[in-house]
């Protein structure tokens, strides 16, 4: 990953995609030889064709087409000429071409990382984005504001932008409720935003043929949800259950070297009968070829997760770990976090799903905003009505 900045919320992306337009030679259809006259028919046959006459004058007469007159001989010879001109297949390279093109379109992908204060969020992202702490500074200060982290993957002619959104934890700085404002207003206006562009799109040809070809795309893709043990706290199914209704969530059990195996194995199965319970909607992973990445602590979220940015060197290695009086521990090792593998898949096996899956839910929150539109508009009128029929206003 590189070229990362950090910016203060209103950060936007600089697109650098500038597509040709490729011209394409259009295939000739067949030009139609005019149909001969027939010459001999039955009475029959001459009241159709009369009625399909007098059909098409009306037809004509109804929908006046303003035809150019171009001598066969003359049309024929342009078709020969573009044909004589081009390579054979030349049209369908172009038309190839043109479609690599689309495909390679960048894909972006923004990522939230949300939970209480202090579970190793703003740590998680530098270590994906492999940051280094400052010489002696172990305990990092705490997120206060919403951040926003930018960069790019680029594989030969592949784009990945990624967008890490930190955001500060409640408890510390922020009680429940206005935590959940943050966050809820944070991914609306996102969505707002969006639909903004896409609005403006549709203003002009011109307008339509730069922004679309630009395919930004500003909403929340996926929130990674931090929580931690013993126990599952209410308020953080309170606030599962609030965020998953906009976005896709994908739960992380937070500093994973605090646990035993055993206590993991229990988080997890509590985790889960709770959301069920309580109706919890988690992103799922639908894809039909079972994904080679599977945790050691089960199939099942919540990911075990250990960040750390700081580095050891271990035998030949450098690796990024947690040392503690008996031992260091790997955070790229799957045998003790699940961080190598959640990276995995989330940009190899799940990036696209939750972008597919985000489009649903935003059209869900546009659903929802049309309607409460209507309703307002709806008291109103009855409201004016109300004033009419009482003070004739
Ligand atoms: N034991 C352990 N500590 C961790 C882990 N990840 C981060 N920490 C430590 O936890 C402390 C807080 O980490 P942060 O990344 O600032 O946590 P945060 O969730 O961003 O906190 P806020 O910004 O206050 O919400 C730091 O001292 C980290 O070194 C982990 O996996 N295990
Ligand atoms: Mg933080």
């Amino acid at each position: 990953m590189q070229d990362f900045k950090r910016t203060k919320l209103e950060s936007s992306y600089n697109s650098q995609r500038t597509d040709d337009f490729t011209i394409i030679n259009c295939q000739p259809s067949f030009y139609k030889q005019p149909q001969q006259k027939i010459t001999q028919f039955d009475e029959q046959a001459s009241e159709i064709s009369e009625y399909q006459e007098n059909k098409s004058i009306s037809h004509q007469q109804q929908l006046p087409i303003i035809q150019q007159n171009i001598q066969k001989s003359e049309y024929e010879s342009q078709i020969y000429e573009s044909i004589v001109d081009s390579q054979p297949g030349s049209e369908i390279k172009a038309l190839i071409e043109q479609k690599k093109i689309q495909d390679q379109k960048p894909i972006y992908l923004n990522i939230m990382v949300v939970g209480q204060s202090g579970l190793g969020k703003s740590t998680f992202i530098d270590v994906l984005l492999k940051k280094k702490l400052g010489t002696g500074q172990i305990i990092r200060d705490s997120t206060l504001q919403i951040q926003e982290i930018q960069g790019q993957i680029q594989i030969n002619d592949f784009t990945l932008n990624i967008k890490f959104i930190d955001t500060p934890g409640f408890r510390h700085q922020y009680g429940l409720k206005a935590w959940l404002k943050l966050l809820c207003n944070y991914i609306h206006n996102q969505f707002h935003t969006y639909k903004l562009r896409q609005t403006q799109q549709y203003e002009s040809k011109e307008k339509f043929q730069q922004l679309s070809q630009q395919d930004l795309d500003e909403r929340v893709h996926v929130c990674f949800y931090f929580f931690s043990g013993p126990r599952i706290l209410a308020e953080d199914l309170q606030a599962l259950k609030k965020i998953s209704e906009i976005v896709n969530v994908i739960p992380i059990l937070a500093k994973g070297d605090s646990y035993t195996k055993n206590e993991i194995i229990q988080l997890k199965q509590q985790f889960n009968d709770l959301i069920n319970e309580y109706r919890i909607d988690l992103f799922k992973f639908q894809c039909n070829n079972t994904s080679p990445e599977k945790s050691q602590f089960g199939v099942t979220p919540p990911y075990v997760i250990i960040s750390s940015i700081e580095q050891f060197q271990v035998g030949n290695h450098l690796i990024y770990g947690r040392k503690f009086p008996w031992g260091i521990c790997d955070i790229f090792n799957p045998q003790h976090s699940d961080l190598a593998i959640i990276y995995k898949l989330l940009i190899g096996h799940y990036c696209l799903e939750l972008i597919k899956l985000t489009e649903y839910l935003y059209n869900k929150y546009e659903q929802k905003q049309r309607e409460k539109i209507k309703s307002q508009q709806q008291n109103q009128n009855w409201f004016r009505s109300l004033l009419r029929f009482f003070f004739n206003i």
